[in-house]
Order: C-alpha cells, then sequence, then structure tokens
C-alpha cells in the first residue's frame, strides 16, 4: 500500500496534477499495487482493490477522468487472483495508451480549427490544449499563444516552458489581463476536468471568466477534453463537486494571521456553461457541447435509464 499511498499523495499535493495525468498515475497506480498484492483469496484481493479505488478516487474531487480512470480499470474479471491481476493489467496499460493517443489525437483534429496567423489565449496548463497548438505549429502555422499566470498555483509558466519548448511565441499575462487582450485573440483554447451532460464545462478558476470575455468580443472558444473526461454522473443529476483548495495557495499563514475579519476563498475550478463554448474537441471528433450526451452513451457505456450505474 506505500507506492499507493505515495501517489495519492502526489496527486492531492499537485505533483501529479492535469486531469490526464491523474487518470493514466491513477491506472498505473491500481495496476503496479495489484501486482504486488501477495498470495490470499480472491475475495480479500477484491477488497483490497476497492480500498485502493476509494483511496485514489478520494484525492481531488473534480477531475472526472480520476473516477473514470479507476472505473475502467475496476472493471476487471477473474476467477483466481492471477487471472484478475493479468486482466488489471491489460486494462490499465489500455487506458493508460488510449490516453496519450487521445491526447495526440484532440491535437489533430483541432489544429485544423487554427488558422495561419492566430493569435490564440489559453488558461492554466492543459496538455491536451497544448497538443492542438502544437500541432497547429507543426503544420506550419504560424501562431501565437497568450497564457495566463494562472493564480493562485502559477501553472501558466508550465504552459510558456513547453510552448516555449514547441518554439511557439508566447506571451504570458497577469489573470485579471484577459478582457484586456482579447482583442487580439483569434480563437481561446483550453481544457477540461470535467464535462456534464449538458455540456458544461469545468476547468480552472478563471476559465468561465476568460470565455465569457471571449462570447463578448465573439471569439470562439474551444475546449480540448478526452472522452474520459466526462463525467456520467452527472446523468443522476449530481453536480460536479468544486474543489476548495487551502488558504495559504493564496495568501500566507502568518500574513492571515494579522487580520481578524479576514478569510479566503480558493475554489480550484469553476464551471462555463455550454453557452461560451463552440467546441469541444475530443479524440473521436469535434462536437458542439450540446452532444455531451452522446459521449457519455456511446464511449463511456452509461446512457439514460442506467441509474443503477450510479451505486457501483
Ligand atoms: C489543471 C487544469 C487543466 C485540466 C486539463 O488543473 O485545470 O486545464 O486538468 O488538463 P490542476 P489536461 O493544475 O489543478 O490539476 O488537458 O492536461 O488533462
Amino acid at each position: 500500500m506505500k507506492q499507493l499511498s505515495e501517489t495519492a499523495q502526489k496527486i492531492k499535493n499537485m505533483e501529479i496534477r492535469g486531469a490526464g495525468r491523474i487518470a493514466r498515475a491513477a491506472a498505473a497506480g491500481l495496476r503496479d499495487y495489484s501486482q504486488r498484492i501477495g498470495i490470499g483469496k480472491l475475495e480479500e484481493f477484491n477488497n483490497k482493490m476497492i480500498e485502493a479505488a476509494r483511496l485514489l478516487i478520494s484525492t481531488r474531487p473534480t477531475a472526472v477522468s480520476l473516477p473514470n480512470a479507476v472505473r475502467a480499470v475496476m472493471r476487471y474479471k477473474g476467477d483466481s487472483i492471477d487471472e484478475a491481476k493479468a486482466n488489471i493489467k491489460e486494462l490499465a496499460d489500455g487506458f493508460i495508451l488510449n490516453s496519450e493517443s487521445a491526447v495526440l489525437k484532440i491535437g489533430e483534429i483541432g489544429a485544423h480549427r487554427i488558422r495561419d496567423g492566430d493569435t490564440i489565449m489559453t488558461h492554466c496548463n492543459s496538455s491536451a490544449a497544448i497538443s492542438i497548438m502544437a500541432a497547429a505549429h507543426k503544420g506550419g502555422k504560424n501562431i501565437s499563444v497568450i497564457a495566463t499566470e494562472s493564480r493562485p498555483r502559477w501553472q501558466g509558466h508550465l504552459t510558456i516552458r513547453q510552448l516555449d519548448e514547441t518554439g511557439i511565441k508566447t506571451s504570458l499575462i497577469v489573470d485579471s489581463a484577459v478582457r484586456y487582450f482579447m482583442k487580439e485573440v483569434d480563437l481561446v483554447v483550453m481544457g477540461a476536468d470535467a464535462v456534464t451532460a449538458n455540456g458544461s464545462v469545468i476547468n480552472k478558476i478563471g476559465t468561465s471568466q476568460l470565455a465569457l470575455a471571449a462570447h463578448e468580443a465573439r471569439k470562439n472558444v474551444i475546449i480540448a477534453a478526452e472522452t474520459y473526461k466526462f463525467s456520467p454522473k452527472s446523468l443522476l443529476g449530481e453536480l460536479i463537486e468544486i474543489e476548495e483548495r487551502n488558504s495559504s495557495e493564496v495568501i500566507a499563514d502568518e500574513k492571515l494571521r494579522e487580520f481578524s475579519n479576514v478569510s479566503v476563498k480558493n475554489p480550484a475550478f469553476d464551471v462555463t456553461p455550454r453557452e461560451y463554448i463552440d467546441l469541444i474537441c475530443t479524440e473521436v471528433g469535434a462536437i458542439p457541447p450540446e452532444m455531451a450526451y452522446f459521449i457519455i452513451k456511446e464511449y463511456l457505456g452509461w446512457g439514460l435509464g442506467d441509474m443503477d450505474q450510479g451505486l457501483k
């Protein structure tokens, strides 16, 4: 359990972050943990796997890719521990491989929407969104990017490093400057932690503000999201939990203690309504947000009437 707890801890403290990476780390964590479980009864093995799955899911509440990845591995079958282990390995490796190729495929599909000379604005650090920019650049399009810092965790610094390594000209701006610079923008491209059945997108705090500014300026907003970011449980009416992180990410504890009447609110994500989103670019195609239910049904195997699945 030690290694699995370490993976869980790394996801919690954001050493492993970004919805896609979190999903792949969880699948790999479950796979490696299963292979280390010693001899015993199959029932004990299954219980240990359930415990491990719960631990991983509890680390970060918003990224739906996490429970979806865990569910993809926990579908394993086997009449013996050896069979179960083999199937877990197959499912986890399959998930990881599909996830990596999904990010590349999203790049290929999304790049069609980018024109030579475009200026793209992005927020936070999304590998799927960067894949689109990298594919357009690789395809010979001369693009530039405006990237936000993404306070309080500065994921924008990861983004500018990755774009710089790719050779894409990038400007770094403070989060509050998105509307100021919107006039220079042709297209907004961002990632997602979750997409609900009604086509809303949950992503890093500030995403909805940026989408609103883009909507006002009549600039298109593209969301890059693998199919495993779509939330089957939103079909049950469940809302996506917005992670509230520690106040020390915003202001140092000792500084905060200077005040008697001040508290900090630090939600890590927000919800962008589908009205502000033109396209969700998935690995199976670029869809309007209104088609989110179709993805949940066709690619995650949940449809209306499958309510019992929510109880599993
Ligand atoms: C990361 C974030 C990213 C999405 C998509 O938030 O909001 O935009 O997770 O990323 P955090 P990807 O840093 O809090 O995890 O496309 O890489 O899955």
